[in-house]
């Protein structure tokens, strides 16, 4: 088991993905998340975190693998019985998720913060690792497409990503990360940083766009590992690839490391990639080549080595 503190800055489904890796090999107790809230809002009423519940549901072993959101054994009576109201259900909840939302949104309405909150979550889960959002306050992705201006959600979901991105922006009043980000970032025994497979337009920028965690990742004296999202010009999974050419940016892997290049030490690619090693070295960064490809836990375990071995390689 790897011992020293690790922070993973993650999405929804391709971080988690890894980070259930992570959760294999490190000491649950020394694993800190940073988790994207952008694609947060509120629907039927309610307070949705996706990316922060797809993260803690596949921790703890509930996560429906074959949506890859949402939980295992779901049934959608609550789903179904909306659509006979004529309610809005594009955005489908399953009972037992619902549950959770239920629940977070009355917190929240008591004033509660989003952090204490998951905390708590993830203890009634038995989780030993800490799911942090990365704000108590909302930062909206805003999509501007040919669609005209969408919701995070709203394009993703609803519009099952069809629209062409033009530009990606983060609306927030208050762009604070927690205190315990924070906290976590200044920790001075942290082994190091490592940014997950997830969408880097979508689900990364959006915990980049804080000043303050920007300042604090590009400052960082610890080892700090990215894993791509692309491999052989092809998303690993969702719309990565699509919106990188929309976006007007060669879909391969050098794009990746120069999108990360002030937040990284090294990067991990897959073997198939390697006629861009050289390329990716001269511009300062380190290389390790793996199969990235995560299909299975093992493979989970074996790419969540790779990248702690790097990481004791920079260090
Ligand atoms: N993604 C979908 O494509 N369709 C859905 O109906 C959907 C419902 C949903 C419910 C709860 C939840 O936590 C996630 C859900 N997601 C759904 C995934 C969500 O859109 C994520 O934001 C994306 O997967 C990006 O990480």
């Amino acid at each position: 088991m790897a011992s020293g503190k690790i922070i993973a800055l993650s999405g929804g489904v391709g971080g988690a993905k890894l980070g259930l890796g992570l959760h294999q090999i490190c000491a649950p107790e020394e694993l800190y998340f940073i988790t994207n809230t952008g694609d947060d809002f509120l629907y039927l009423g309610f307070y949705i975190a996706p990316d922060v519940d797809t993260l803690v549901y596949t921790l703890a072993g509930v996560n429906n693998t074959e949506t890859g959101w949402g939980r295992a054994d779901e049934t959608w009576k609550t789903h179904n019985v909306l659509g006979e109201l004529g309610a809005d259900n594009w955005f489908k909840l399953g009972d037992k998720d619902l549950a959770l939302h239920l629940h977070r949104s009355k917190a929240l309405r008591n004033g509660e913060r989003l952090t204490s909150i998951t905390q708590d979550i993830a203890n009634r889960f038995h989780l030993k690792a800490t799911v942090l959002p990365m704000s108590d306050h909302m930062i909206q992705t805003v999509v501007d497409t040919n669609k005209g201006l969408l919701s995070f959600q709203e394009y993703f979901v609803k519009q099952a990503n069809k629209p062409k991105i033009k530009n990606i922006s983060f609306k927030s009043k208050n762009p604070e990360p927690s205190a315990e980000v924070t906290e976590i970032l200044m920790d001075p025994d942290l082994k190091g940083i490592v940014i997950c497979p997830s969408n880097p337009y979508l689900s990364i920028d959006p915990i980049l766009s804080i000043e303050k965690i920007r300042q604090s990742i590009t400052e960082s004296k610890h080892p700090r590992v990215a894993v791509s999202p692309i491999i052989n010009g092809q998303s690993v999974k969702g719309p990565t690839t699509k919106i990188m050419d929309e976006l007007g940016l060669e879909t391969n892997v050098l794009t990746i490391a120069q999108h990360y290049k002030d937040y990284i030490d090294g990067i991990v690619i897959d073997t198939s990639d390697q006629d861009y090693v050289g390329q990716i070295e001269s511009m300062g960064i380190q290389v390790k080549l793996s199969e990235i490809m995560m299909n299975n836990d093992d493979d989970k375990k074996r790419v969540a080595e790779d990248v702690i071995h790097f990481i004791d390689h920079i260090s």
